[in-house]
């Protein structure tokens, strides 16, 4: 007999979660399991399934090792009833449990079937992060618009990180405008530590291959750390060699060098590897040591407890139906370019990639490349949710749909973003290397060769015009646009329409 059945998922890979520290080793039964729901909701990149199977399995030894009893479901178990809640119930039952407890899920899907269980869950908030659901609710009411920048002084002055007693270290609160500069590829850059699989690993890559193989993306070479050992040498490594440079380089984008400066930490600490502030704790010992700019330490800082935390209060706050909004009221279905079809845009292209090959790219590359065509073609949000929910090794809906739905797609009409996040091809120009490749040429705005972002630039702004012009933010854009001559205009807008046709036909631009 075991007195109570605590269910941990698969992004629930922390010893301090608060579902076990609510329980009991001698009486209660952990329960962890493989199941085709999970697995199946989106086409998951395989990597991104070898990485949350293969780090469930870890956790059941860390777990094991610690002192508690753990069931564990395999994927192929005979007895796999394929639902997470499922198996709860089956382990309770056969084990005479009368009671399941859980550490609250991060996404609505599973917090609302709990509530609908037989077997009653008792449900616990999630510790992990800063920002407590009702606290970030609390902040939220009665603010007309919720900005991120505002949340996160709070969450400065709730942890301390880099502040000088009241005020913020430097005297400033962002130090953004520092941190927009382009790259040159650096031949010493060393990129993320990749990790060679143990048996244990091997075992769940020979099973994704046998039964996700199809899916977009590849599986080999899989690298990613699968053990909190891992992730925190890869916590050390990032610390070590590319936190300095973080903020200088965030934006840029390079053919040469996938990783540039960033972290490539977002899959660990969002399947609890690793601690969000323990981590921003680590970060700012650096700055105090002097080891490392503000710049760099305040922007990795505010990715973390500014950004992160906020799209979280977000998603709760806005509520299940928050991946279905669409204010734009964009319809076109996604374009095979997507899922690997040949482009002759070299941007697209390589951001495609390089997700199709390691399951992840930066956040330049997602907002500025694959979200800004996406958006500037009409894609239906929803669509393009749905892919970065798959395509991503840290994609979880929380923190995914937040930043795709509203971040990148406006489709909230403006809770996350002042205005959308569009540029023409200069911006990639500016920020990456990627045009010198490109079959299109990135200074030619219409007739043969014109980039296809200067044409959907053009003819966003013209559709959308009545809900845009008035926004002071892109007053100027409206301002160049009205400037230009009415035949220069009808060119571009026609043009525009024939990559338009070609992406509806799913013909490749
Ligand atoms: P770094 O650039 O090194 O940043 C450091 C850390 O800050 C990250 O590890 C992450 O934990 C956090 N962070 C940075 N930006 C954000 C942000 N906007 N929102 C939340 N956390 C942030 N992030 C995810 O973790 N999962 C997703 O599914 C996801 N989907 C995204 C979809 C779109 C369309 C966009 C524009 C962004 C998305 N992001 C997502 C945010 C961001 O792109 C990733 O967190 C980042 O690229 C992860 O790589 P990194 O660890 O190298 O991050
Ligand atoms: C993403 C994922 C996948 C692919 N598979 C599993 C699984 O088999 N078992 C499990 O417990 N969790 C899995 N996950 C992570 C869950 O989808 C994640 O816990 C929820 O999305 C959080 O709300
Ligand atoms: Fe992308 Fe246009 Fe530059 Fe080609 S020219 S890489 S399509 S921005």
């Amino acid at each position: 007999m075991v007195s109570r059945v605590v269910l941990i998922l698969g992004d629930q890979l922390s010893p301090d979660i608060s579902s076990l520290k609510d329980a009991d080793r001698d009486t209660d039964l952990v329960v962890m399991a493989e199941v085709c729901a999970e697995a199946e909701y989106v086409a998951h990149h395989p990597k991104k399934i070898a990485l949350i199977f293969a780090a469930m399995r870890h956790f059941v030894i860390e777990l094991r090792d610690l002192g508690w009893r753990v069931a564990y479901t395999k994927l192929d178990d005979p007895d796999n009833t394929h639902s997470l809640y499922g198996e709860a119930r089956r382990y309770a039952q056969t084990h005479g449990a009368d009671e399941i407890v859980m550490t609250q899920a991060g996404e609505w899907r599973l917090r609302l079937e709990a509530e609908e269980s037989a077997i009653p869950i008792r449900q616990l908030p999630d510790h992990r992060f800063i920002a407590a659901e009702p606290e970030f609710a609390l902040w939220a009411q009665g603010r007309k618009a919720l900005r991120m920048e505002y949340f996160y002084r709070d969450m400065r002055r709730k942890t301390g990180l880099l502040m000088d007693g009241d005020a913020p270290c430097g005297g400033k609160w962002n130090f953004d405008h520092d941190n927009r500069k382009p790259a040159q590829v650096d031949l010493f850059a060393k990129g993320p530590p990749q990790f060679e699989p143990d048996d244990v690993t091997r075992d769940v890559l020979e099973l994704v291959a046998a039964r996700f193989g199809k899916n977009f993306g590849d599986l080999h070479p899989f690298w990613f750390a699968v053990t909190r050992a891992d992730a925190r040498a890869a916590q050390a490594h990032f610390l070590d060699h590319h936190l300095a440079d973080f903020g200088t380089y965030q934006d840029a984008m390079l053919e040469a060098d996938k990783f540039l400066h960033h972290a490539v930490l977002s899959p660990y600490i969002n399947i609890g590897l690793l601690d969000p502030l323990e981590l921003c704790r680590e970060v700012e010992k650096r700055y105090r040591a002097g080891d490392v700019p503000l710049n760099s330490a305040e922007g990795f800082i505010r990715q973390i407890i500014g950004w992160r935390e906020y799209v979280r209060g977000l998603y709760i706050l806005e509520g299940p139906d928050y991946t279905h909004r669409n204010v734009l009221d964009h319809h076109r279905p996604l374009p095979p370019l997507y899922w690997g079809a040949k482009t002759k845009m070299n941007c697209m292209s390589r951001a495609v990639e390089q997700t199709r090959t390691d399951a992840y790219a930066h956040h330049i590359q997602r907002l500025m490349v694959t979200g800004n065509f996406a958006l500037l073609a009409g894609v239906a949000p929803y669509e393009v949710h749905e892919w970065y929910l798959a395509v991503y090794a840290d994609a979880f809906e929380w923190v995914e749909a937040p930043n795709t739905v509203g971040m990148s797609q406006f489709a909230d009409g403006g809770i996350i973003a002042s205005k959308p996040y569009i540029s023409s091809g200069n911006y990639i120009n500016k920020m990456s290397d990627y045009c010198k490749g490109c079959h299109y040429k990135v200074a030619t705005k219409t007739g043969e060769g014109a980039c296809p972002f200067n044409l959907l630039y053009w003819h966003f702004l013209d559709r959308h015009r009545d809900r845009f012009a008035r926004n002071p933010r892109m007053a100027q854009m409206y301002r160049t646009w009205d400037r230009m001559d009415d035949e220069k205009c009808a060119t571009v807008l026609r043009e525009a329409e024939v990559v338009l046709e070609r992406l509806s036909r799913g013909a490749p631009v």
